[in-house]
Protein backbone atom coordinates (compact mmCIF):
# COMPACT_ATOMS: atom_id res chain seq x y z
CA UNK A 1 0.00 0.00 0.00
CA UNK A 2 1.18 3.59 -0.97
CA UNK A 3 0.89 6.45 2.04
CA UNK A 4 1.57 9.46 0.89
CA UNK A 5 1.91 12.56 3.93
CA UNK A 6 1.24 15.97 2.70
CA UNK A 7 3.02 17.99 5.69
CA UNK A 8 3.87 21.21 6.24
CA UNK A 9 7.39 22.13 5.01
CA UNK A 10 10.41 23.54 6.74
CA UNK A 11 8.40 23.00 9.88
CA UNK A 12 9.90 21.12 12.93
CA UNK A 13 6.26 20.59 13.51
CA UNK A 14 5.01 19.23 10.45
CA UNK A 15 7.55 17.05 9.93
CA UNK A 16 7.20 15.52 13.75
CA UNK A 17 3.45 15.31 12.93
CA UNK A 18 4.37 13.23 9.73
CA UNK A 19 6.83 11.33 12.22
CA UNK A 20 4.27 10.33 14.31
CA UNK A 21 1.38 9.28 12.08
CA UNK A 22 4.45 7.13 10.09
CA UNK A 23 5.23 5.20 12.97
CA UNK A 24 1.49 4.97 13.69
CA UNK A 25 0.66 4.06 9.99
CA UNK A 26 3.31 1.17 10.06
CA UNK A 27 2.89 -0.18 13.50
CA UNK A 28 -1.29 -0.37 13.48
CA UNK A 29 -2.30 -0.27 10.18
CA UNK A 30 0.15 -2.04 7.46
CA UNK A 31 4.05 -3.14 8.50
CA UNK A 32 4.74 -3.34 4.78
CA UNK A 33 3.43 -0.11 3.41
CA UNK A 34 5.41 2.44 1.26
CA UNK A 35 5.28 6.10 3.01
CA UNK A 36 5.87 8.92 0.94
CA UNK A 37 6.37 12.44 1.71
CA UNK A 38 5.06 15.83 0.18
CA UNK A 39 5.77 19.53 1.89
CA UNK A 40 3.66 21.69 1.49
CA UNK A 41 4.26 25.64 2.20
CA UNK A 42 0.82 28.05 2.06
CA UNK A 43 0.20 30.13 -1.31
CA UNK A 44 -0.95 33.32 -2.25
CA UNK A 45 -3.68 30.74 -4.93
CA UNK A 46 -4.53 27.33 -5.83
CA UNK A 47 -3.27 25.94 -2.76
CA UNK A 48 -4.10 21.92 -3.50
CA UNK A 49 -3.76 20.44 -7.02
CA UNK A 50 -5.32 17.02 -7.25
CA UNK A 51 -1.91 15.01 -8.48
CA UNK A 52 -0.79 15.75 -5.04
CA UNK A 53 -3.04 12.98 -3.98
CA UNK A 54 -1.27 9.88 -5.28
CA UNK A 55 -1.12 7.35 -2.83
CA UNK A 56 -3.85 4.57 -2.00
CA UNK A 57 -4.44 6.46 1.54
CA UNK A 58 -3.63 10.22 1.19
CA UNK A 59 -2.58 12.17 4.56
CA UNK A 60 -2.65 15.76 5.65
CA UNK A 61 -0.59 16.44 8.37
CA UNK A 62 -0.30 20.45 10.10
CA UNK A 63 -1.62 22.02 7.26
CA UNK A 64 -4.87 23.32 5.87
CA UNK A 65 -8.36 21.25 5.20
CA UNK A 66 -8.55 19.97 1.65
CA UNK A 67 -12.00 19.14 0.01
CA UNK A 68 -10.51 16.53 -2.20
CA UNK A 69 -12.65 12.92 -2.00
CA UNK A 70 -8.78 11.66 -2.27
CA UNK A 71 -8.11 12.84 1.38
CA UNK A 72 -8.26 9.80 3.81
CA UNK A 73 -7.10 11.25 6.78
CA UNK A 74 -6.34 15.00 8.22
CA UNK A 75 -5.13 16.66 11.11
CA UNK A 76 -4.90 20.49 11.83
CA UNK A 77 -4.44 22.61 14.75
CA UNK A 78 -4.65 25.98 13.18
CA UNK A 79 -6.73 28.57 13.86
CA UNK A 80 -7.15 28.80 10.13
CA UNK A 81 -7.65 25.50 9.30
CA UNK A 82 -10.06 25.76 6.17
CA UNK A 83 -9.55 27.69 2.75
CA UNK A 84 -13.72 28.71 2.80
CA UNK A 85 -16.70 28.41 4.31
CA UNK A 86 -17.21 25.50 1.34
CA UNK A 87 -14.36 23.74 2.74
CA UNK A 88 -14.86 23.82 6.60
CA UNK A 89 -19.43 22.37 5.54
CA UNK A 90 -17.38 20.01 3.58
CA UNK A 91 -15.66 18.57 6.72
CA UNK A 92 -18.19 19.41 9.37
CA UNK A 93 -20.17 16.29 6.69
CA UNK A 94 -17.08 14.04 7.03
CA UNK A 95 -17.96 10.64 8.59
CA UNK A 96 -14.63 8.96 8.04
CA UNK A 97 -14.01 9.66 12.04
CA UNK A 98 -10.36 10.34 10.41
CA UNK A 99 -10.20 14.06 9.98
CA UNK A 100 -9.14 15.93 13.10
CA UNK A 101 -8.73 19.84 13.95
CA UNK A 102 -7.91 21.22 16.83
CA UNK A 103 -6.73 24.84 17.85
CA UNK A 104 -6.56 24.63 21.64
CA UNK A 105 -3.22 22.37 20.87
CA UNK A 106 -0.26 24.14 21.06
CA UNK A 107 0.85 21.59 18.28
CA UNK A 108 -0.15 19.26 15.51
CA UNK A 109 2.25 16.68 16.63
CA UNK A 110 0.70 16.38 20.21
CA UNK A 111 -2.77 16.68 18.61
CA UNK A 112 -1.88 13.62 16.21
CA UNK A 113 -0.38 11.82 19.27
CA UNK A 114 -3.61 12.39 21.40
CA UNK A 115 -6.05 11.70 19.21
CA UNK A 116 -3.94 8.66 17.65
CA UNK A 117 -3.95 6.96 21.57
CA UNK A 118 -7.68 7.77 21.86
CA UNK A 119 -9.37 6.65 18.96
CA UNK A 120 -7.06 4.23 17.73
CA UNK A 121 -5.42 2.62 20.64
CA UNK A 122 -1.74 4.22 19.76
CA UNK A 123 0.86 4.25 22.21
CA UNK A 124 2.95 7.08 21.25
CA UNK A 125 5.19 6.76 24.33
CA UNK A 126 8.38 6.04 22.51
CA UNK A 127 7.93 9.26 20.77
CA UNK A 128 7.29 11.23 24.09
CA UNK A 129 10.54 13.93 23.34
CA UNK A 130 9.17 14.51 19.78
CA UNK A 131 6.08 15.70 21.14
CA UNK A 132 7.13 17.56 23.90
CA UNK A 133 9.77 20.02 21.85
CA UNK A 134 7.11 20.30 18.96
CA UNK A 135 5.05 21.73 21.82
CA UNK A 136 7.44 23.81 22.52
CA UNK A 137 8.51 24.79 19.58
CA UNK A 138 5.68 25.20 17.84
CA UNK A 139 3.77 26.83 20.93
CA UNK A 140 6.48 29.46 21.38
CA UNK A 141 6.84 27.99 24.82
CA UNK A 142 10.46 28.69 25.28
CA UNK A 143 11.80 30.04 28.70
CA UNK A 144 12.97 32.99 27.29
CA UNK A 145 13.93 34.28 23.65
CA UNK A 146 17.76 33.08 24.59
CA UNK A 147 17.12 29.43 24.38
CA UNK A 148 15.13 30.21 21.09
CA UNK A 149 17.58 31.99 19.59
CA UNK A 150 20.88 30.38 20.98
CA UNK A 151 20.25 27.01 19.72
CA UNK A 152 21.85 25.10 22.05
CA UNK A 153 19.30 21.90 22.45
CA UNK A 154 19.19 19.14 19.84
CA UNK A 155 15.51 19.97 19.33
CA UNK A 156 16.75 23.76 18.11
CA UNK A 157 19.25 22.91 15.98
CA UNK A 158 17.47 20.41 13.91
CA UNK A 159 14.71 23.39 13.41
CA UNK A 160 17.26 25.70 12.38
CA UNK A 161 18.04 22.92 10.06
CA UNK A 162 14.44 22.05 8.81
CA UNK A 163 13.55 25.90 8.47
CA UNK A 164 16.54 26.64 6.12
CA UNK A 165 16.16 23.88 4.09
CA UNK A 166 15.95 23.38 0.57
CA UNK A 167 17.36 19.85 -0.11
CA UNK A 168 13.57 17.75 -1.40
CA UNK A 169 15.67 14.71 0.06
CA UNK A 170 17.07 15.94 3.32
CA UNK A 171 13.43 16.54 5.11
CA UNK A 172 11.87 12.80 4.38
CA UNK A 173 14.90 10.93 6.22
CA UNK A 174 14.62 13.33 8.79
CA UNK A 175 10.78 12.19 9.05
CA UNK A 176 11.75 8.79 8.84
CA UNK A 177 14.69 9.22 11.50
CA UNK A 178 12.03 11.19 13.75
CA UNK A 179 9.68 8.19 14.04
CA UNK A 180 12.53 5.35 15.68
CA UNK A 181 16.01 7.81 16.28
CA UNK A 182 16.46 10.09 19.59
CA UNK A 183 16.67 13.72 19.06
CA UNK A 184 20.50 13.81 20.58
CA UNK A 185 21.36 11.27 18.14
CA UNK A 186 19.62 12.92 14.83
CA UNK A 187 21.66 16.77 16.09
CA UNK A 188 24.91 14.56 16.41
CA UNK A 189 24.76 13.43 12.53
CA UNK A 190 22.67 16.21 10.70
CA UNK A 191 23.47 19.41 12.51
CA UNK A 192 27.49 19.07 12.16
CA UNK A 193 30.31 19.83 9.61
CA UNK A 194 30.35 23.00 6.82
CA UNK A 195 26.68 22.28 5.90
CA UNK A 196 25.60 23.36 9.02
CA UNK A 197 28.03 25.73 10.22
CA UNK A 198 26.66 27.92 7.12
CA UNK A 199 23.14 27.60 8.13
CA UNK A 200 24.35 28.63 11.80
CA UNK A 201 26.32 31.74 10.39
CA UNK A 202 22.68 32.69 7.87
CA UNK A 203 21.33 33.01 11.47
CA UNK A 204 23.59 34.93 13.05
CA UNK A 205 23.24 37.10 10.06
CA UNK A 206 20.12 37.69 10.00
CA UNK A 207 19.99 38.19 13.91
CA UNK A 208 22.39 41.25 12.76
CA UNK A 209 20.85 42.46 9.35
CA UNK A 210 17.14 42.80 11.95
CA UNK A 211 19.28 44.08 14.44
CA UNK A 212 19.87 46.73 11.99
CA UNK A 213 16.32 47.61 10.04
CA UNK A 214 14.03 46.64 12.81
CA UNK A 215 12.37 49.88 14.04
CA UNK A 216 10.25 49.78 17.64
CA UNK A 217 7.63 52.41 17.92
CA UNK A 218 4.65 51.89 20.09
CA UNK A 219 5.16 48.75 20.75
CA UNK A 220 5.07 47.33 17.12
CA UNK A 221 8.58 46.12 15.38
CA UNK A 222 8.85 46.74 12.33
CA UNK A 223 11.50 45.62 9.56
CA UNK A 224 11.67 45.08 5.83
CA UNK A 225 14.22 42.52 4.65
CA UNK A 226 12.90 42.04 0.83
CA UNK A 227 15.73 43.42 -0.80
CA UNK A 228 18.24 41.55 1.39
CA UNK A 229 18.59 38.05 -0.11
CA UNK A 230 17.32 36.93 3.41
CA UNK A 231 14.05 34.48 2.84
CA UNK A 232 13.31 33.42 6.31
CA UNK A 233 14.71 34.43 10.11
CA UNK A 234 14.38 32.56 13.01
CA UNK A 235 10.91 34.17 14.67
CA UNK A 236 12.08 34.99 17.95
CA UNK A 237 14.76 37.49 16.98
CA UNK A 238 12.89 39.98 16.92
CA UNK A 239 12.08 39.75 20.75
CA UNK A 240 15.70 38.84 21.55
CA UNK A 241 16.61 42.13 20.33
CA UNK A 242 13.68 44.05 21.72
CA UNK A 243 12.13 42.52 24.77
CA UNK A 244 10.42 45.41 25.43
CA UNK A 245 7.83 45.00 22.57
CA UNK A 246 4.37 43.15 21.89
CA UNK A 247 4.44 42.82 18.07
CA UNK A 248 6.58 42.36 14.90
CA UNK A 249 5.68 42.57 11.59
CA UNK A 250 8.08 41.92 8.64
CA UNK A 251 8.31 41.90 5.33
CA UNK A 252 9.97 38.82 3.08
CA UNK A 253 10.66 38.24 -0.44
CA UNK A 254 12.06 34.59 -1.97
CA UNK A 255 11.49 32.80 -5.06
CA UNK A 256 7.96 31.59 -4.40
CA UNK A 257 5.85 34.43 -2.77
CA UNK A 258 6.34 37.87 -0.63
CA UNK A 259 5.61 37.52 3.10
CA UNK A 260 3.95 39.64 5.60
CA UNK A 261 4.68 38.36 9.23
CA UNK A 262 2.87 39.15 11.77
CA UNK A 263 3.73 37.90 15.60
CA UNK A 264 3.44 39.01 19.31
CA UNK A 265 5.74 38.46 21.91
CA UNK A 266 5.83 35.44 23.99
CA UNK A 267 7.01 37.23 26.54
CA UNK A 268 4.81 39.86 26.81
CA UNK A 269 1.37 37.94 26.05
CA UNK A 270 -0.41 39.89 28.46
CA UNK A 271 -0.09 43.62 26.41
CA UNK A 272 -1.35 41.28 23.57
CA UNK A 273 -4.55 42.83 22.17
CA UNK A 274 -5.23 41.35 18.95
CA UNK A 275 -6.32 38.25 17.38
CA UNK A 276 -3.30 37.91 14.95
CA UNK A 277 -4.94 35.58 12.79
CA UNK A 278 -8.46 37.55 12.16
CA UNK A 279 -6.19 39.95 10.81
CA UNK A 280 -4.11 38.08 8.63
CA UNK A 281 -7.54 36.38 6.87
CA UNK A 282 -8.70 40.22 6.10
CA UNK A 283 -5.97 39.75 3.68
CA UNK A 284 -6.10 36.32 2.52
CA UNK A 285 -3.64 35.32 4.97
CA UNK A 286 -3.94 32.79 8.04
CA UNK A 287 -2.26 31.52 11.53
CA UNK A 288 -3.00 31.86 14.93
CA UNK A 289 -4.20 34.17 17.37
CA UNK A 290 -0.59 34.95 18.73
CA UNK A 291 0.96 34.54 15.25
CA UNK A 292 -0.11 34.88 11.44
CA UNK A 293 1.14 35.47 7.61
CA UNK A 294 0.18 36.64 4.67
CA UNK A 295 1.50 35.52 1.22
CA UNK A 296 1.37 37.51 -2.22
CA UNK A 297 2.56 36.71 -5.20
CA UNK A 298 6.36 37.29 -5.54
CA UNK A 299 5.20 39.98 -7.99
CA UNK A 300 3.12 42.21 -5.66
CA UNK A 301 5.35 43.22 -3.44
CA UNK A 302 3.92 46.37 -3.68
CA UNK A 303 0.89 44.84 -1.75
CA UNK A 304 2.79 43.19 0.67
CA UNK A 305 4.71 46.41 2.11
CA UNK A 306 1.06 48.21 2.20
CA UNK A 307 0.11 45.72 3.82
CA UNK A 308 2.68 45.43 6.12
CA UNK A 309 2.37 49.35 7.27
CA UNK A 310 -1.54 49.27 7.49
CA UNK A 311 -0.86 46.63 9.84
CA UNK A 312 1.68 48.50 12.23
CA UNK A 313 -0.82 51.49 12.36
CA UNK A 314 -3.59 48.94 13.70
CA UNK A 315 -1.33 47.42 16.11
CA UNK A 316 0.96 50.40 17.60
CA UNK A 317 -0.33 51.45 21.13
CA UNK A 318 -1.87 54.79 20.63
MN1 LIG B 1 2.08 23.29 13.61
Amino acid sequence: MKVRILHHDNCFDGACSAAVFTRFFLEKIDPLAEICYTGLTHKSEKQFNESLFDGDQNVIVDFKYCPSPRLTWWFDHHKSAFLTKEDEDHFRWDRSGKKFVNPDFKSCTKLIATVLAEHFAFNSNGLCDLVYWADIIDGAQYPDAKTAVEMQEPAMKLTLLIESNRDPHLIPQLIRDFSKRPLVDMAAQYCTGEHYAQILAKHQLAIEVIGKRAQLRDGVVYFDLSDTGIEGYNKFIPYYLHPECVYTVSVLSTPQRAKVSVGSNPWNQARRRHNLAEICERYGGGGHAQVAAISFPTCDLDSAKKAASQIVEELQES
